[in-house]
């Protein structure tokens, strides 16, 4: 989605704050100044300044791993301000320590007791028996797709949702299924629309044989399903013998937007995968939950993938500590969402709407001009935001956005949209 160099463009230098990380410097510089830095706190830590033996030796492994002492997160300094994702933010120090501290094993011969710890943590939090972590939230879908299928049956997914839209053909390419498409609101679709949908057991037609729900949805703006619509679509589904996968990259927001727990919202689904690298912060990583043979069959085509990660607790704990410390935070990503929304609603030329925002997605209209060129405008004041069509723009509230930036945001909107 971010050429090169564009990256390069963002990252101008910010002459106010030329000691940032990342701002004006190449990559050697910033190498350069990241090892100063950390050799600066090397000594520090050695020269008995209340940093223990145990943390010095965790934090020159944090060394080993690229330390990002400051990642610009959340304290409003940072030059640039990026709402392109949230997939974007950096690990904060704490938890490079629970990585660079992390256990680890060899986990395609299941010896990483980081892995399974993150996997049993999550299978609890989900109220399913099994989860598996998978490299991104594209492949815990794919596994659930293809776990679920067999060449030549469809599948019934919305057609913005993230299996269809955004994973790169997945379902046709690994699953060799068909893709039927609901049209939803905002997302959402209802039991009529699926059994709309069906056919007659007949053998002209394919198999249908599964449901996905996505919750949030991220094309639908953050939107959430209630536990009404879920239940209603999952009388239909069932009453087909359909399967349910519920694509929950974003699950943590419904639920603390809701203080609706996961495992109320994951109930109905055969199968639910989460990401711990979106909201929650984590560098890498998200887990597909269900059934234990359904989640050991899983296992087995994520190493057909080459999924199969070895001392992948490296990056669990990362995962681990996102999923036990960022959670309940996500209700200040929330938060920023809602102000950004009616910031940007108060300005001519573009079309916001504070009350659809339910969780850290915004999506706004432009009036003004192509949606590109407002984007253009704002990366040249070092905010980065995508345009998602010709007129619409969106926005995610994330980790390394604190609520002074939003104000920036809006400022600038307002120059940008004048200008
Ligand atoms: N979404 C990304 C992009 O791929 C669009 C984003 O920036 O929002 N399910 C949902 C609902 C998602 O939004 C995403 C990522 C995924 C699955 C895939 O996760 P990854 O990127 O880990 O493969």
């Amino acid at each position: 989605m971010m050429r090169g160099n564009q990256r390069r463009s963002a990252n101008r230098p910010d002459p106010a704050r030329p000691w940032r990380a990342g701002m004006g410097r190449s990559p050697f510089q910033n190498s350069a100044w990241a090892y100063h830095n950390q050799r600066l706190r090397i000594m520090e830590s050695f020269s008995g300044r209340g940093l223990s033996w145990e943390n010095s030796l965790a934090f020159l492994l944090s060394i080993c791993l690229g330390s990002s002492h400051d990642a610009g997160m959340r304290d409003g300094t940072s030059a640039l301000i990026d709402l392109r994702s949230d997939t974007v933010t950096k690990p904060t120090p704490a938890m490079r320590e629970a990585m660079a501290r992390a256990e680890v094993g060899d986990d395609v011969f299941g010896d990483d007791p980081t892995v399974q710890e993150l996997e049993a943590e999550t299978a609890a939090l989900l109220g399913k028996e099994a989860a598996l972590y998978t490299a991104s939230g594209t492949m815990a879908n794919q596994l659930a797709v293809r776990g679920h299928t067999e060449p030549g049956d469809e599948i019934l997914v919305e057609a913005n949702a993230h299996i269809y839209y955004y994973e790169a053909g997945g379902p046709a390419a690994l699953s060799g299924v068909m893709c039927r498409c609901l049209n939803g609101q905002r997302g959402v679709f209802t039991g009529a629309d699926l059994e709309g949908a069906l056919r007659p057991a007949d053998p002209h037609f394919p198999r249908t044989r599964l449901v996905c729900v996505e919750n949030t949805h991220n094309r639908g703006g953050g939107k959430i399903w209630s536990l009404g619509q879920i239940k209603e679509v999952e009388t239909a589904a069932r009453k087909h013998g359909l399967q349910m996968h519920l694509d929950g990259a974003r699950l943590w927001n419904a639920s603390v937007a809701t203080g609706i727990p996961e495992r109320d919202f994951a109930a109905p689904f055969d199968t639910v995968s989460v990401c711990f690298s979106k909201g929650l912060g984590a560098p890498v990583g998200s887990a597909l939950g269900g059934p234990k043979s359904f989640i050991e069959r899983a296992r087995r085509f994520r190493k057909m993938l080459g999924g199969g990660m070895r001392q992948a607790g490296i990056i669990a704990a990362g995962a681990l500590f996102a999923l036990r410390h960022h959670r309940a935070r996500l209700a200040e990503d929330h938060a920023n969402a809602k102000a950004l929304a009616s910031g940007l609603a108060g300005l001519r030329g573009l079309e916001a709407d504070p009350a659809a925002v339910e969780t850290n997605l915004v999506r706004f209209r432009v009036l003004a001009m192509p949606a590109q060129q407002l984007v253009d405008r704002l990366k040249s004041r070092g905010i980065l935001v995508l345009a998602v069509s010709a007129d619409t723009i969106r926005a995610v509230t994330n980790l390394m956005v604190c609520a002074e930036d939003i104000g920036k945001v809006v400022a600038a909107a307002a120059e940008a949209v004048r200008r």
